[in-house]
């Protein structure tokens, strides 16, 4: 009875040992200016089974940053760095700035790239990022689509979750797909939208209750729908708030690819490995701090510090409040849906804001502070910088210290460019 006991104990640690060492099949889906509020999860008026089954057989990640636009956190993604670290703090690449990266893939070719896979290297993982256009403006879903959701009467909230539920189809096919090829059972999924949803001009995105939107370091601009589906996870059917930031994933991703600690810590990444987390959600968190952004203007500082419980924003750049969805039979402009203005003491740009949701968008908004305790106010209303200046004082002082790092934005110009035979030629790559 002894030795079939130990036996058992023998094999399931080989069959760990086994699960431990064999490297998966990762999978990255990132979304497009997908709001807190723009998935079913959040919010039952979204029509998202496909997204809301994975994440609901996964492991939610409710606390999980990315950055305020698309450039430094595709970037954050791709390196595992804070983009301050490498320039990539400010504004998103342009098309013809001879710098940076263009990443693609067509969702209606990857049902034939996995088959391909699967009949041409069997067993062998591979790795896949499907970085959508969707929900990004100009949102245009098809009919059906749109049709779903009839009775919303705001028309970029409409075309926005129709265009939500068309990709919601599209992650749905992906994991059919992923079944049909036999690959599905050795496979890490990750979702995650890049930066906070677009309530402005039409564009139709929400993160209603968060603060802000796509653009600012408020949570509403920086903390996105999350999860990791695995059916190598072992504990699952669970919604976290361990920090996560976007930065993580490239060591994490390293990590099951087989790379050792002592190689990950040799990348000096800002990132951590996360997979001992999703392996034990219910564990300690591993992150203390995430640099929510950090930049500079001319001397003066612009940046957003997480520490434990605690946020400190110096300078947000422009003031923002809280966006409600356009509920079913709501109508007009995005303007019109700002919510509730909390206690502010900038009246004109409050004025600004709720009249001309475009110039908003230009207004710096400097020499303000905030401290918030997003454990008991995640939404950001109660600033507490007046209540608790020694944690000012000492989450500014960090912050200042990790400005000594930075690396400035390149802002290289654009270059001409143009078709030549068909192929998009910028002059400066030969
Ligand atoms: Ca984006």
């Amino acid at each position: 009875m002894k030795t079939r006991l130990i036996l058992v104990i023998l094999l399931v640690t080989f069959i760990d040992f086994i699960k431990s060492v064999e490297q998966p099949n990762i999978i990255i889906i990132l979304a497009d200016d997908l709001g807190f509020n723009d998935v079913g999860y959040h919010n039952p008026d979204m029509m998202t089974p496909n997204i809301d089954q994975l994440a609901k057989t996964g492991i939610i990640l409710e606390q999980s940053y990315v950055q305020p636009i698309c450039t430094p956190s595709r970037s954050s993604l791709l390196t595992g760095m804070y983009p301050y670290l490498i320039g990539r703090q400010g504004y998103p690449i342009s098309h013809k700035q001879p710098t940076g990266l263009t990443l693609d893939l067509y969702e209606e070719r990857v049902s034939i790239l996995l088959r391909e896979h699967a009949a041409s290297n069997p067993g062998q993982p591979f790795f896949l990022y499907m970085s959508h256009h969707a929900p990004h403006s100009p949102v245009e879903p098809p009919q059906f689509y749109e049709d779903l959701y009839a009775n919303i009467t705001d028309d970029g909230r409409r075309k926005f979750s129709g265009t939500v539920t068309a990709m919601d189809d599209k992650v749905g096919a992906l994991v059919q797909a992923l079944k049909d090829s036999g690959m599905y059972e050795n496979t890490v999924i990750l979702f995650l939208g890049d930066n906070g949803g677009n309530p402005l001009l039409g564009a139709g995105g929400n993160n209603w209750p968060l603060r802000g939107f796509k653009g600012v370091v408020y949570e509403g601009g920086v903390r996105t729908p999350a999860f990791v589906h695995s059916p190598l996870l072992k504990s699952t059917g669970l919604s976290i708030d361990h920090l996560f930031h976007v930065s993580d994933w490239l060591p994490t991703f390293y990590h099951l690819a087989g790379a050792s600690d002592q190689e990950i810590k040799d990348q000096n990444f800002s990132g951590i490995n996360q997979w001992p987390v999703l392996e034990n959600p219910l564990g300690e968190g591993l992150r203390e701090e995430i640099v929510v952004n950090l930049d500079d203007d001319k001397g003066t500082t612009f940046g957003a510090l997480r520490q434990g419980r605690y946020k400190y924003i110096k300078n947000p750049g422009m003031w923002v409040g809280w966006v409600k969805p356009p509920t079913r039979g709501a109508n007009g402009n995005a303007g019109q849906h700002l919510g509730d203005l909390g206690d502010v003491d900038n009246d004109e740009l409050v004025d600004t804001l709720a009249e001309q949701s475009v110039d908003v968008l230009h207004q710096q908004s400097v020499d303000v502070l905030h401290l918030f305790d997003l454990e008991v106010d995640p939404e950001e209303r109660f600033d507490l910088k007046h209540e608790l200046p020694h944690i000012v004082q000492e989450m500014n002082e960090r912050m200042e210290q990790l400005k000594e790092d930075m690396v400035y934005p390149d802002n290289i110009e654009e270059v001409e460019g143009g078709l030549v035979d068909g192929i998009w030629t910028s002059n400066w790559c030969e």
